[in-house]
This record gives structure tokens, C-alpha cells and sequence, in this order.
């Protein structure tokens, strides 16, 4: 693994690989003999002229649609396993310049990758620049900087793009070169003019200065521009037993963010265990377990009342305040006396809820408040 990287990205036949030879200062990389495409692959090789320094060739851009996806597969799992990737060099064609949407797509791609500070980790290189000839040319039209025109078009481009993929601040520049990349001609090595040498060594000089790029965004999808989860919770109630069972189950679903800004969802899917919570239900309590608790109530005030133990069979209607056959109306007098008292004393609260306790306990309560007013008024005379 090298100490230093550089990748190479740019339009098919711009000079790509050409230019890595040249930053190599070997033939190591494929170049094309005609305008058909070349590269195919990420290719990565150590510099001759430095070796602490790896060189990343990538596959001509095609097209902003991603159709050769496996190329940007591979190239995307080649730039991920670098430790150090300290330099994209973005290669554009001197004479035959536009930033095409292949390149847009690429740099955008590049910003998802590494959304924090990437301009810092930019260079434009332009190719098929011939020095001799833009200096002549120069001089005749009395131009100071003939590469002035491509650097005050290209560099803002490329930071608008930055900024709109990253909102970085673009108020700062990206360094340029201008040189010939062309190295390999009819099978033979070609001269490089002291220029393009020169414009070599100093890329080499600014990739090194460079640090590598922090904070690769591992879940950036060279399919989506972006990839976010959505998240929502069904909740499904059913009664059983009397109890309402509630069932709440998570599902996740991705949304998709395409490169033409259209949005595309996958399935939801059930995500965790479901979570099922119970709740009794009151006011059904069955009949069996309602005449049970009336029953219970009946036995323990019986229990209570030491001087009425005799027949308990009959508390039932006498309670409610009705008339029996069975039960002598002075047993009901003196037990409905005995919960008068126990009203008075507030064990049965007040207004609605003494109407439901002593309903619950089996009492009319009209009977029983009536006492209890009888009771208070004798209380008040004495
Ligand atoms: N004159 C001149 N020719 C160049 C320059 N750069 C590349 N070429 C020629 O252009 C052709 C394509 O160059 P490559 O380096 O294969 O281009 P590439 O960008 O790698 O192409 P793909 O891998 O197909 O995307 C070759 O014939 C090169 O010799 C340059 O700066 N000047
Ligand atoms: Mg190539």
C-alpha cells in the first residue's frame, strides 16, 4: 500500500492513463491507439519516479446513467480499501474542454464518498495542452496567460459542483496543470517538452502536501445519489380472553434518491421483534367472576357482623334492598345499619364512586344513603 494515492478520473480518451504513465514515469498503464475505449478496470500501480506514491487509473466515463456499473463497482471498492487517497485529478481535454454530465456524475459521486472538505483533494489536469504552440499563440494575440480562459471557467465549475454535492464553501481554488500526457506514440516512448516535466513534478509535489482525505462515507451507493431508511410502526388490536391484545410491528423501507433526482422506495420489511403489550378489560368482567366478587363481599361482611351470624343464604336480595322470604327483615335492618356506619366513617368515599362501591359490594344504594341520612340527622338532634 502506498503512502501517497492520486486517481485519475475523467471523459474516455481524455488521456487518463496516458497521464498515469507520465506520473508513473513508466509505460504501466493500457493506453488506447484509437478513440475506442481502453481502460476497464481500476488499475492501481506504484510511481517509478517516487515510489511512495500510487498511481489510480479508472475506466473511461461513459455515461451520467451509471450503465457500466461493474466498472464503478470495482473502482469504488478499490478507493475504499486505501488507507490514503490524497489526490483526484480531474482530467479534461485542453482543446476539446466541457465538464460532461459522465464527469459531473463521477465528482458527485466522489463528494458522497468524501463529504468533508474534498475541494482541498482536487486538481484539474488538461491534457493534449502544447505548450510551444499556446505560448506562440499567446504572444501573437499578446495574451500574458493563455491557460487563463480554462482556469477561470473550469475551477468555479468545478466548486459549484462541490458545493451543490457537499455545500462546501467554494470561495477558495483548485490548483491546474497544463500538459502533453501523450507518452506512449507508435509503440515508442515519447519525449516529454521541459513544460509538461515540469507541470509532472509539481503534481507529484501537491498530491504529497496533500493529507489523505478524511471521513470516507461508507454507505455512499454509486446506484443512488442517496440512500436514507424510513422507518414506521403498525399497530394491530385484537380481544381475547377479555383482554384487547396489541400488537405494534416495526418496517423499514429504503428511499432512493436517483441521479436525475427522482425518488424510487423498496418494500417495507418487518424490522425487529413485534411488540405486544395486554390490557384487561374492565367493565366486561365475566358474570361468573362478577357474582363470585359479590359472593366474597357478602361472606366478609358477614364475617365482620358478630352479631348477625346466622343465615347467610338470603343476603343476597336483602342487600340489594329487595324483599326475601328467607331472611327476617330485621337481620337486613341492622346489617344495612352496620354499612351506614361504615359509609360514615367514609370506607365507601363519596357521590359516584360510593354509588359504585356499594353497588360493587351489593348494596342499593338509595336504601343504604337513606339511613346514612337518618343516622347523620339523629346524630346532629343529640
Ligand atoms: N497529443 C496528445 N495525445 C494524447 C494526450 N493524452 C493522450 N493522448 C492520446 O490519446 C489516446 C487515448 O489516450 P489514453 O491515455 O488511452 O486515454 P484514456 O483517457 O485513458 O482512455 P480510456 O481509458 O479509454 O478512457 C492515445 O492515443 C494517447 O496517445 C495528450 O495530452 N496529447
Ligand atoms: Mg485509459
Amino acid at each position: 500500500m502506498s503512502l501517497y494515492n492520486i486517481i485519475v478520473i475523467g471523459e474516455t480518451g481524455t488521456g487518463k492513463s496516458s497521464l498515469c504513465d507520465l506520473l508513473a514515469g513508466k509505460h504501466l498503464f493500457q493506453v488506447s491507439d484509437s478513440a475506442e475505449s481502453c481502460t476497464f478496470e481500476t488499475i492501481c500501480n506504484r510511481s517509478e519516479k517516487d515510489p511512495e506514491i500510487g498511481i489510480i487509473d479508472t475506466p473511461g466515463l461513459q455515461d451520467s446513467k451509471g450503465s457500466d456499473k461493474e466498472h464503478y463497482d470495482q473502482m469504488v471498492k478499490i478507493i475504499k480499501s486505501l488507507k490514503n487517497l490524497n489526490l483526484i485529478v480531474v482530467a479534461l481535454n485542453y482543446t476539446n474542454c466541457r465538464l460532461t454530465s459522465s464527469i459531473q456524475y463521477m465528482l458527485k459521486f466522489l463528494c458522497m464518498l468524501f463529504p468533508k472538505n474534498i475541494s482541498d483533494h482536487i486538481a484539474i489536469v488538461f491534457t493534449h495542452y502544447d505548450d510551444e504552440y499556446e505560448r506562440k499563440k499567446a504572444k501573437k494575440y499578446k495574451i500574458d496567460d493563455p491557460s487563463l480562459e480554462h482556469k477561470k471557467k473550469y475551477i468555479p465549475e468545478v466548486l459549484k459542483l462541490i458545493h451543490n454535492s457537499t455545500g462546501e464553501e467554494v470561495n477558495k481554488s483548485i490548483p491546474t496543470f497544463f500538459l502533453d500526457s501523450e507518452y506512449i506514440c507508435n509503440g515508442n516512448i515519447v519525449e516529454k517538452d521541459e513544460h509538461t516535466l515540469m507541470e509532472i513534478t509539481q503534481l507529484l509535489s501537491y498530491a504529497k502536501m496533500r493529507s489523505p482525505i478524511p471521513t470516507i462515507n461508507d454507505k455512499a451507493n454509486i446506484k443512488y445519489k442517496k440512500e436514507e431508511e424510513e422507518f414506521e410502526e403498525r399497530k394491530e388490536s385484537k380481544e381475547e380472553n377479555n383482554k384487547i391484545i396489541t400488537i405494534i410491528t416495526k418496517y423499514k423501507r429504503f428511499k432512493y434518491t436517483n441521479y436525475d433526482d427522482s425518488i424510487t422506495y423498496s418494500d417495507w420489511e418487518k424490522t425487529g421483534e413485534p411488540k405486544i403489550t395486554e390490557k384487561v378489560i374492565e367493565n366486561k368482567q365475566s358474570d361468573v367472576s362478577k357474582y363470585l366478587d359479590l359472593a366474597n363481599n357478602i361472606l366478609g361482611l358477614l364475617n365482620k357482623n358478630s352479631s348477625s351470624n346466622e343465615n347467610n343464604g338470603g343476603l343476597f336480595s336483602s342487600k340489594l334492598g329487595s324483599d326475601s322470604q328467607d331472611n327476617s327483615p330485621d337481620d337486613n335492618d341492622s346489617i344495612l345499619s352496620k354499612i351506614a356506619d361504615r359509609v360514615i366513617k367514609g370506607e365507601f368515599k363519596v357521590g359516584d364512586e360510593r354509588k359504585r362501591m356499594l353497588k360493587e359490594a351489593g348494596y342499593d344504594y338509595e336504601t343504604v344513603q337513606k339511613i346514612v341520612n337518618s343516622k347523620l340527622a339523629a346524630n346532629k338532634k343529640n
